[in-house]
């Protein structure tokens, strides 16, 4: 073979472009041997059961089958839901072994029978016997992986499904680290704060300058249906903020009347205002002077230079209005965490196809708070934009849909019944997110009046003719 022309080298990196598709065992940029793979999907799959024993060790089984919001599952249902789901996908399915407990378990723990408010009242499993049920299915789950080949069947292929159930307990992971949130009582969990940010300023705002790239992916083998097929799309020239919008740029928006001015918020949020009474994010207060939060059980001053949590689609909304901005669509959030400027491909995060990192990104849990503005400057992107992994999901101002050429797959209830105008996206995964489940292509949905997840936004706006 000659030297490969530009194109032909794109091949051997895990970049996306609309005309190649690469080989499935590519992940952390490089390509993979079927053992390497099985052991990246142990590791993955144990970090998540970790994560899983750190939330539900913390509390007593009263409270672990206690429903502490109408909005959540109690936590015993999440972990047997955790194991179910395993269970189906890769030993019944992929295994093609028979169930391990009675076949009238499954209903139980399946999303679509049972809506988050009525899940306390069923006749779950206690949290002994979902432990010992959890367990007994990892203990075949290792084993099965070593029997199982990863090719010559979709599911399998590079490690799909083993790496599709990883992130599913990683997202319950995060799920269950917002009912922690939403819990009164005395503090259970604890973790170092994050680091502090970089001295010097940034520029508040950089040009990401217009011209097509490739959104979405047909080459990350675990990328879950909604991410792909990879596809061509055009962006104009726009400005995006370098950094989330902060605490203390939140406060400003609060003082000026943010609450109170109705022309800045979308008809109807200044319904949903007025209906529940916004008036400040979940979680603050105002003590006289100064606003306090209440975090894990904690309550704290709020810091400054943190990005602004627990905000709904509608906050965010209309902040940017306010502030003269707009949200960024999907497309302009992807364009700005994935383009590269030089080789004009789409990587998988903004610092390149490497995974994440400590250094890069504030994800995994490893501190219980999103990190002060410009404090990961090892995650900037190429333009120079920080912290689009990490920290906050970060609200844009698109619905969630199917892209072109969309196929549902392996089941239409993880994305395709969720299409449609009442969701809107979020980007870039939060602190609670852990890294399997955390990419530039990865998309995440929520109703617009949504606020106990670990949301923030950044804002962007138009460029002016003959800026980009
Ligand atoms: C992608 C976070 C919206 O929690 O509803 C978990 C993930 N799907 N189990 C959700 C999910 C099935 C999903 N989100
Ligand atoms: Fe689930």
């Amino acid at each position: 073979m000659s030297k490969p022309t530009p194109n032909e080298a794109a091949l051997w990196d895990s970049t996306d472009t609309d005309r190649h598709a690469l080989g499935p065992e590519e992940l952390d940029g490089g390509i993979l041997d079927e053992d390497q793979i099985k052991e990246r999907i142990v590791d993955d799959l144990s970090r998540a059961r970790t994560r899983t024993q750190v939330l539900t060790q913390a509390l007593r089984d009263s409270e672990l089958i206690r429903q502490h919001s109408q909005l959540m599952s109690p936590l015993v249902w999440d972990l047997a839901h955790i194991g179910n789901q395993e269970e189906l996908w890769l030993l019944r399915d992929v295994g093609g072994r028979e169930p391990i407990l009675p076949e009238t378990v499954d209903q139980l723990y399946d999303a679509f029978q049972h809506p988050r408010a009525d899940r306390p009242a069923l006749p779950l499993l206690d949290p002994a016997s979902s432990r010992k049920y959890i367990g007994e299915v990892r203990t075949k789950v290792i084993d099965l992986l070593e029997r199982t080949p990863l090719h010559g069947r979709r599911l399998t292929e590079g490690g799909f499904v083993f790496g599709m159930i990883a992130q599913h307990e990683q997202q319950h992971g995060e799920t269950m680290l917002a009912t922690h949130q939403l819990r009164e009582g005395e503090p259970v969990l604890s973790a170092p704060p994050p680091p502090l940010a970089a001295s010097g300023r940034l520029p508040a705002e950089v040009l990401v300058p217009g011209g097509p790239f490739t959104m979405g992916t047909s080459v990350h083998p675990w990328a879950l249906d909604n991410e792909r097929p990879a596809h061509q799309v055009m962006v104009d020239a726009f400005w995006l903020d370098t950094v989330p919008v902060s605490n203390a740029d939140y406060q400003d928006f609060i003082a000026d009347g943010g609450y109170q001015h109705r022309p800045w918020w979308d008809p109807a949020g200044w319904q949903h205002l007025q209906n529940v009474g916004l008036a400040a994010p979940l979680f603050w207060q105002h003590n006289g002077r100064d606003w306090l939060r209440r975090r894990f059980g904690r309550v704290e001053p709020i810091p400054a230079d943190e990005p602004v949590m627990h905000v709904c689609w509608y906050e965010a909304d209309a902040y940017a209005r306010w502030a003269g901005k707009r949200l960024p669509t999907e497309p302009e959030w992807e364009k700005a965490a994935r383009h590269d400027p030089v080789t004009g491909s789409s990587r998988q995060y903004p610092w390149g196809d490497a995974d994440p990192t400590p250094e890069r990104a504030n994800l995994g849990q490893d501190h219980l708070q999103p990190a002060p503005v410009g404090a990961y400057q090892g995650g900037a992107s190429p333009l120079g934009i920080h912290q689009l992994i990490g920290d906050v999901w970060e609200w844009t101002s698109s619905d969630f849909s199917g892209y072109p050429g969309f196929a549902a797959w392996p089941y239409r209830e993880y994305s395709e019944v969720f299409f449609g105008p009442e969701y809107k996206v979020l980007r870039g995964g939060s602190f609670a997110a852990d890294r399997v489940a955390c990419r530039g292509t990865f998309r995440n949905w929520d109703y617009p009046i949504r606020r106990q997840i670990f949301s923030g936004f950044r804002c962007a706006r138009d460029a002016a003719p003959g800026e980009g």
